[in-house]
């Protein structure tokens, strides 16, 4: 398996209860956490809730609050992969570059040049996680400290310091709320105005956590009810209806929260609200709108030494520079480079972009699961589950090999076009292809996320749709 984040420990915890075992766990870096190992910035917190973003097979009583910081949460699945015993299936410093199929089974290469041998393989590499550098002129030239929000210097002090964010996704919303008050000057660098909408935040009390890990019931209870809520609303965004229409109108009264006309101006977006990513914050127009908070919109031309140049040929003179610039959610695995069978590679099945069979499997690449992959229910709504039902799915799949049903699977390129037709023909009329730019865009500047409920999502996976796949009998046997 790639990679130990939050799908890697899914998976494996899945494995190990359905008494599967021989099962590696290959992970570049040197910590368990994926997303929560990487992003360590001030303000990291999860914008969905934790009763909601944890695993239904290690639920956890004691969240601290409804929304949990990025600490919390790292420690809660590095704690899932300790208790289940992962430790001596995972691999750290491991980074895989490469895999073949080739005699029925996977040859996986690392860096070091080692090669491991398996029936099966699964990727769970996560989406977000190929921080993007802005191709700014001059970054290098910068004479103060600067990083990507996933990178965080936490050797550079930022008390009484002129510090610059970049970009104003959910990043860099958070890391402006909590900076804010923290340094001597801050610029807010913005391309592009966001929504903004305010959900508040709870401190879950002792009394009540106590009582979570008394009656687990009520742990699990408060999953559903999060969980149908956020089907409704995030199913219902897509389209117009009235989950569009609330959610709208609670972003544009949040904004009118904003007091100077000039600053509200240029806080106001020209796209319809959840046509990228939504921002959630209660802080941050509060934020903002300190004396020593800018929001500085005109083109940023060039760095230098002392700090930005914008295209006024304004110099804004910096100590810190935090580049919260996003990442490349159109890398999924790459650079791993697969190459099937038949000698097709991953880069030349995914020239014109990600496609997938079904968010799980591609043709031509027998035996192979992807977690999190290409039009998954990726938007405001909660991987963990995801995870769980693609997880689920992979291992529906290796049980029938191990009982002897196949040698090989894959699925037909013809399933997979339609499946792939199916969501371009959903596409348009949703709020993504309302117009705006966002990371949820293909090369061809269509959106690739799933365009229907993450219920949905998780329905088509309870079926393995055995029919849509080229089964090879030939080498099988009962493990
Ligand atoms: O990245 P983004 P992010 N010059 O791609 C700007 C998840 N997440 O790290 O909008 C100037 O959303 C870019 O501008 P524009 C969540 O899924 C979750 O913030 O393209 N600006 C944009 O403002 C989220 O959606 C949590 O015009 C440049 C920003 O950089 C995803 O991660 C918390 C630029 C990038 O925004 C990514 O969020 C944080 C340039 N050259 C993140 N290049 C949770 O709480 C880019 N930008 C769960």
């Amino acid at each position: 398996m790639l990679g130990a984040g939050m799908s890697g420990i899914c998976m494996a915890v899945k494995l190990k209860r359905a008494g599967i075992t021989d099962f590696t766990v290959l992970e570049k870096s040197h910590d368990v956490g994926g997303t929560w190992r990487d992003n360590t910035y001030p303000g990291l917190r999860c914008d969905v809730p934790s009763a909601f973003y944890q695993y239904t097979f290690a639920r956890n009583p004691r969240w601290s609050h409804g929304f949990s910081a990025g600490p919390e949460i790292h420690r809660y699945f590095r704690s899932v992969a300790k208790r289940h015993g992962l430790d001596e299936h995972i691999r750290l410093g491991t980074e895989v570059v490469g895999a073949e199929f080739t005699g029925g089974r996977w040859r996986v290469r690392d860096a070091a040049g080692n090669v491991r041998e398996a029936d099966f393989l699964v990727s769970a590499t996560g989406v977000l996680h190929r921080p993007v550098q802005p191709d700014i002129p001059g970054l290098d030239e910068f004479g103060g400290a600067a990083f990507h929000s996933a990178r965080w210097d936490h050797t550079v002090p930022l008390a009484g310091k002129r510090v610059a964010v970049v970009g104003t996704g959910s990043t860099g919303v958070q890391i402006v709320t909590r900076l804010a008050s923290r340094v001597a000057e801050l610029r807010l660098f913005q391309r592009t105005a966001q929504w903004v909408l305010p959900l508040p935040n709870w401190r879950n009390d002792p009394l009540s956590r106590a009582l979570r890990a008394r009656v687990p019931a009520l742990t699990a209870a408060e999953y559903e009810v999060v969980k149908q809520a956020f089907n409704v609303l995030v199913a219902g965004m897509l389209r117009p209806g009235w989950q569009r229409t609330l959610i709208s109108e609670a972003c544009r009264l949040n904004l009118r929260t904003v007091r100077d006309p000039q600053l509200r101006a240029k806080l106001t977006p020209d796209y319809q609200p959840m046509c990228k990513r939504l921002v959630i914050s209660n802080g941050f127009y509060r934020a903002v709108s300190r004396p020593n908070v800018d929001v500085v919109t005109d083109r940023i031309d060039h760095v230098e030494p002392r700090g930005i140049v914008t295209a006024d040929g304004r110099l804004h003179e910096l100590d810190v520079l935090v580049l919260a610039t996003g990442f490349d959610a159109r890398a999924y695995l790459r650079p791993i480079e697969l190459t099937g069978p038949n000698g097709r590679t991953l880069s030349e099945a995914w020239a014109e972009g990600p496609r997938a069979y079904r968010t799980v499997a591609l043709p031509d690449f027998p035996n192979f699961f992807m977690l999190m992959g290409p039009h998954s229910p990726i938007g405001n709504f909660s991987l963990v589950p995801i995870a769980e039902a693609q997880a689920d799915y992979a291992l529906r799949w290796i049980e029938g090999w191990r009982r002897g049903a196949y040698a090989t699977a894959a699925p037909s390129p013809e399933a997979t076009e339609r499946f792939n037709q199916g969501i371009r023909e959903a596409m348009p009329g949703t709020v993504w292809a309302s117009g705006c730019q966002s990371w949820y865009l293909g090369q061809d500047g269509q959106p690739e996320v799933w365009p229907w409920s993450p219920g949905r999502h998780t329905a088509m996976l309870a079926d393995p749709h055995t029919h849509e796949f080229d089964i090879h009998a030939e080498g099988a046997a009962n493990r």
